[in-house]
């Protein structure tokens, strides 16, 4: 490793006594739980990065030369997953996109923290390539006795901590613990993250709209409009560029270093849009605005949303400040 990422490394070991001041009832729990969440982020890159070469690609069941089963990558990753939080010791609930029920975790094995989490996102990408990642999100179980639905059908300022990890051209591991966001780059030489984009903040305002306008025909009015002025600007300013992933962590990613806004919005087929309330829109609506940024529903402010299902979809509409609040006031014009 070069002088420079040892000395960022430094500067992140050297974080930690500070915060232990700061909260000295601490137990080092958060921490535990993150570094399994980490680990298995480690594990799933170095899966994606082999997919083609282990033939990891293809339907779950399949078999290989030497008759081994082969796992498509999200149920591998899922299974990953599971196994680094139960076996964290710090969890007693985990919700996954990958399955219908909420996993209680068995009492040995339990602590305070229920984990949200997609696996794998943007699995439709997966085979050709694209940047793919995992949506989590962390909630703390501060009543005693048994964890039930409720401690996670809760709003989105619950939250305690939100990120995603980027499997991309490198690996990128995005955190905030609600003081700030940080971004990590995976050294594949140490296998260890390193703090290379520290307290990320998002341009005020943005050049660059993201959304499937394939489903144009079906949005409401206000989408329309403010898609129509990305294009077609009547304030004389320059017109917005459209990049679009397909891959929502990738999306965001985006938006959150260069700035501008992703739009996952309703529309007539999919009222409740597509994207889903527990483990994708709240930790991204979480990391944004801890980047300064802003989370919209088209109703509200999307971190006061209380889902009803585990499962549960909303529209969504987040980014730079200033682009959302334009978006905002269309749709309060319509009421
Ligand atoms: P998935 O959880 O089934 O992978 O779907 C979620 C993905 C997001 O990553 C992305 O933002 C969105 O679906 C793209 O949807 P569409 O293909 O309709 O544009
Ligand atoms: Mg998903």
């Amino acid at each position: 490793p070069s002088i420079e990422a040892m000395k960022i490394a430094l500067k992140v070991a050297h974080v930690e006594p500070c915060r232990a001041c700061r909260y000295p009832e601490s137990r080092g729990d958060l921490t535990i739980l993150l570094s399994h969440i980490v680990l298995g982020c480690k594990f799933v890159c170095s899966a994606v990065n082999k997919a083609g070469l282990a033939k990891l690609i293809g339907l779950a069941g399949e078999t290989n030369v030497q008759g081994e089963e082969q796992k498509k990558l999200d149920v591998l990753s899922n299974e990953v997953f599971i196994k680094a939080l139960t076996s964290s010791g710090r969890t007693c609930m985990l919700v996954s996109e990958e399955d219908e029920e909420a996993i209680f975790v068995e009492p040995s094995k339990r602590g305070r923290y229920i984990v949200v989490f997609d696996p794998l996102d943007g699995s439709s990408n997966i085979d050709c390539g694209v940047s793919i990642g995992t949506i989590f999100g962390i909630y703390l179980v501060e009543k005693n006795g048994e964890p039930t639905l409720d401690d996670v059908l809760q709003s989105g300022n619950s939250m305690v901590a939100a990120g995603y990890c980027m499997y991309g051209s490198s690996c990128m591991f995005v955190l905030s613990t609600g003081c700030g966001v940080n971004g990590f780059t995976l050294d594949p030489s140490l296998g260890e993250f390193i703090l290379t984009h520290p307290d990320l903040k998002i341009p005020t305002k943005g050049k660059i709209y993201s959304v499937n306008e394939g489903n144009a025909k079906n949005w409401d009015a206000p989408t329309a409009k403010y898609v129509e002025s990305c294009k077609f600007p009547k304030d004389g300013s320059s017109p917005k560029s459209l990049r679009y992933v397909g891959s929502m962590v990738a999306d965001i990613h985006r938006t959150l270093l260069y700035g501008g806004i992703f739009l996952y919005p309703a529309d007539q087929k999919n009222p409740n849009g597509k994207l889903r309330v527990l483990y994708e829109v709240f930790p991204m609506s979480f990391l944004m605005e801890q980047a300064g940024g802003q989370s919209f529903t088209g109703k509200q402010r999307a971190l006061d949303l209380v889902p009803n299902m585990i499962h549960d979809r909303s529209p969504i509409f987040l980014g730079s400040y200033d682009d959302v609040e334009e978006i905002k006031a269309l749709y309060a014009g319509e009421e």
